[in-house]
C-alpha cells in the first residue's frame, strides 16, 4: 500500500533530500524554529487561532494531471457538478510550487479526503452523484486513482513542508460510502444501515446513518470483526493482501485493541500520518460517533506522529503537536466549551479535540465587526483558553454563506482575515468564485471548479485576490490578529488594535478602517509611541509616529499598521 521504510531512507539520500535542505530557510535566531512555518508562536492554540487555512476539494481545485480524469471507469453521468472534474493531486502541487498559499499567507491546508472512493454513484435526491467530495470511503488504504497515487500525495506533503506550510487530513471514521450497484455493503457487524438520524438527542445523532442509505461504522462495538471479504479480494486483487494483513496482525498485537472496527479504520488512518507526515486530522461529522472514540483516535495519531518525526528529523517543521480539528456541526464559540445535543452537553475538548470550525461566524460576519471581533477574542482568552476556533465565510456544505452572491468578496475577506481566530479559506473565497451555479441543486452549487480563469479576464477578480492576499500575508506576519488581546479604539471610522506577548516578540498591530483614500492621518492611541516607524501592510507605504498619529497617502481606505522591522 505504501512505500516502505527502507525505500524512503533510500529516496532521502536522492535529490531530494538535497533539494529539500537547501530549500529550507535557516531556523529564526533564539527560538530555532522555521520562521516560515509561523509557528515563532509556541503555544499550539495561539499558533492555530491565528492561523490562516486553505480548504479545498481536490477535484475541484486544479487538473494537473488529465491522464487520471477517468479513473476507475467512472462516467461524466453526473447532474450538474456531481462527476468527477479531473481536479487532482498534481494540480495541488503545481499551485504550491509556484508559490499560490504563500502569497495567500497560508499556515496550512486541508484537502478533502484523498482515500480511495465508491466506484459508482447514488442519487440522495439532488441529482445522480459521485464520491468526488472524498466523503464515502471504499477503502481506507489507497489514494484514489482520480486524484493520483501515494507519490503524488506524498509529493504535495513535502512540497508544503518545504515551504513551512502544513497539511491537514480530512479523516472520516464514521461512515463507509454509501451502497451502490458497484460498492457492496460492508458487514453487519461492521455497520449499520437505520435508523435515520433524527438529530433530537445524542443517540439519534451518534447511532443512526446521517442520511438514507450512508451506513453508519459500529463505532460502539468492542467485538472482534472479520475484514470484509470484498475488502480482502480487492487487496488481493492488487498484490497487497499479505502485507495488509500482516500489518494489521502487527498494529493489534501492539496496540492490545479488540479487533472491533473502530479499532481498523484507526489503524488505516494513522498509517497515513505515519508515512506522509500529515500534521494534524479535520475530523469529519465528529459529533456523529463517540466522542471516546476520538480520544482513542487522537492518542495513536500522536504515536504515529511522533514516528514520523523521528524517522524524519531534517524534515520536521518545529515542536508544535499533532493538531486535531473537529467538524462538530453547529457549533460556535458562543457555547463555551458544552455542545448540546439536546440531553447531554459533551466538551469534545476534552476528547481529543484542539480547535472546531466555528459555524457561527458566516452568520455573525454581517453584524457589527466590533461586536464580534469584542466576543471572540474575549471567549478565545476565557472559556476557549488553550484551544481554537476556525472561522469561515463559505463552506463545502453549509447552504448560508456569508455573501452567497458574491457582492462583497473584499468585505468578505477584510472580516474573515482580521477576526480573532483561525480562518478558513475555502477555495475561491478569494476569487469570488460563484457559490450559485445554474441547473446544480444542493451542496453542489457550493463545489464549483476553480475559477481561474476569471484571472485572466478584465474585472475584478485579479483585485479580489490581491486584497485577500495582502490581509492573508499581514495576518501571517501577525500572530496578534487572531491570537491577540483586541481593544476598540475608535467606533467611527472603526479603528482597533490587537497585541500579542509571546516569549519571542510583542506583537502589535492597529487597524484602521474607512480611511478615505489618498492623504489621511490615523491617531495610534499611544499603541506606538512617538518616533516609531509604522508600515502600512496594505499599501507598502511606511510612516512615523508624530503627535501620537501618522499620516500616509495611500489609495485605500483600509490601513493595516505594524511597527517596520
Ligand atoms: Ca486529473
Ligand atoms: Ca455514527
Amino acid at each position: 500500500m505504501r512505500l516502505t521504510t527502507a525505500f524512503r531512507a533510500v529516496a532521502l539520500l536522492g535529490i531530494g533530500s538535497l533539494a529539500l535542505s537547501a530549500c529550507r530557510p535557516e531556523p529564526a535566531g533564539s527560538g530555532a524554529r522555521d520562521r516560515s512555518s509561523g509557528s515563532e508562536v509556541a503555544d499550539p492554540s495561539l499558533f492555530w487561532n491565528s492561523a490562516t487555512v486553505y480548504f479545498l476539494l481536490t477535484d475541484r481545485f486544479e487538473n494537473g494531471n488529465p491522464g487520471n480524469d477517468r479513473a476507475l471507469g467512472r462516467a461524466q453521468d453526473g447532474a450538474v457538478l456531481r462527476s468527477f472534474l479531473g481536479g487532482d493531486l498534481a494540480g495541488v502541487l503545481r499551485r504550491l510550487e509556484e508559490g499560490y498559499f504563500d502569497s495567500l499567507g497560508v499556515h496550512a491546508i486541508w484537502m478533502t479526503p484523498f482515500v480511495e472512493q465508491n466506484h459508482g454513484s447514488v442519487d440522495e435526491g439532488t441529482g445522480k452523484t459521485y464520491g468526488f467530495h472524498g466523503y464515502w470511503t471504499r477503502d481506507w488504504t489507497a489514494v484514489d486513482p482520480a486524484l493520483g497515487t501515494e507519490n503524488d500525495l506524498r509529493a504535495v506533503v513535502d512540497a508544503a513542508h518545504r515551504r513551512g506550510i502544513r497539511v491537514l487530513m480530512d479523516a472520516v471514521i464514521n461512515h463507509t460510502g454509501p451502497v451502490t450497484p458497484h460498492d457492496p455493503q460492508w458487514p453487519d457487524d461492521w455497520v449499520r444501515t437505520g435508523p435515520r438520524c433524527a438529530y433530537r438527542d445524542y443517540a439519534t445523532t451518534v447511532d443512526c446513518t446521517l442520511v438514507e442509505n450512508l451506513p453508519d461504522l459500529l463505532t460502539d462495538r468492542d467485538d472482534a470483526v472479520e475484514l470484509p471479504p470484498a475488502l480482502i479480494e480487492k487487496w488481493e486483487r492488487e498484490g497487497r493482501r499479505e502485507r495488509e494483513v500482516a500489518e494489521l496482525d502487527a498494529f493489534f498485537e501492539r496496540t492490545g485493541y479488540p479487533r472491533a472496527p473502530r479499532y481498523y479504520v484507526m489503524k488505516w488512518l494513522t498509517d497515513w500520518v505515519r508515512e506522509f507526515g500529515f500534521d494534524g486530522y479535520r475530523m469529519d461529522t465528529a459529533k456523529h460517533f463517540e466522542e471516546a472514540v476520538s480520544a482513542e483516535l487522537k492518542r495513536e495519531a500522536e504515536r504515529a506522529f511522533a514516528d514520523w518525526n523521528a524517522a524524519h528529523p531534517d524534515e520536521v517543521l518545529d515542536d508544535l503537536p499533532f493538531y486535531m480539528m473537529g467538524e462538530v456541526y453547529g457549533y460556535e464559540p458562543g457555547h463555551g466549551r458544552a455542545f448540546d445535543f439536546g440531553d447531554r452537553t459533551v466538551d469534545f475538548f476534552a476528547f481529543g479535540y484542539d480547535g472546531l470550525i466555528n459555524f457561527g461566524f458566516k452568520r455573525e460576519a454581517g453584524g457589527s465587526l466590533d461586536d464580534v471581533f469584542t466576543r471572540y477574542a474575549a471567549v478565545l482568552r476565557g472559556p476557549l483558553r488553550g484551544v481554537a476556533i476556525l472561522n469561515y465565510v463559505s463552506s463545502h456544505d453549509d447552504g448560508a454563506p456569508y455573501d452567497p452572491d458574491r457582492e462583497d468578496p473584499f468585505g468578505a475577506g477584510t472580516r474573515l482575515l482580521l477576526a480573532p481566530g483561525g480562518a478558513q479559506i475555502y477555495y475561491g473565497d478569494e476569487l469570488a468564485r460563484p457559490l450559485r451555479v445554474p441547473g446544480a441543486q444542493g451542496d453542489a452549487n457550493l463545489r464549483s471548479f476553480m475559477n481561474w480563469a476569471d484571472l485572466g479576464r478584465s474585472g475584478p477578480t485579479a483585485g479580489i485576490l490581491e486584497h485577500w492576499r495582502k490581509l492573508g500575508r499581514f495576518r501571517h506576519a501577525h500572530p496578534a490578529i487572531g491570537a491577540g488581546e483586541h481593544r476598540a479604539l475608535q467606533r467611527e471610522p472603526y479603528i482597533f488594535s490587537r497585541i500579542l506577548e509571546t516569549d519571542q516578540r510583542v506583537d502589535r498591530v492597529l487597524v484602521a478602517m474607512d480611511q478615505g483614500e489618498g492623504a489621511k492621518t490615523v491617531p495610534v492611541f499611544g499603541l506606538f509611541p512617538d518616533g516609531t516607524e509604522l508600515t502600512d501592510a496594505y499599501s507598502g507605504v511606511a510612516g512615523w509616529v508624530t503627535n501620537g498619529e501618522v499620516a500616509l497617502v495611500t489609495e485605500s481606505g483600509l490601513v493595516l499598521l505594524s511597527e517596520r522591522r
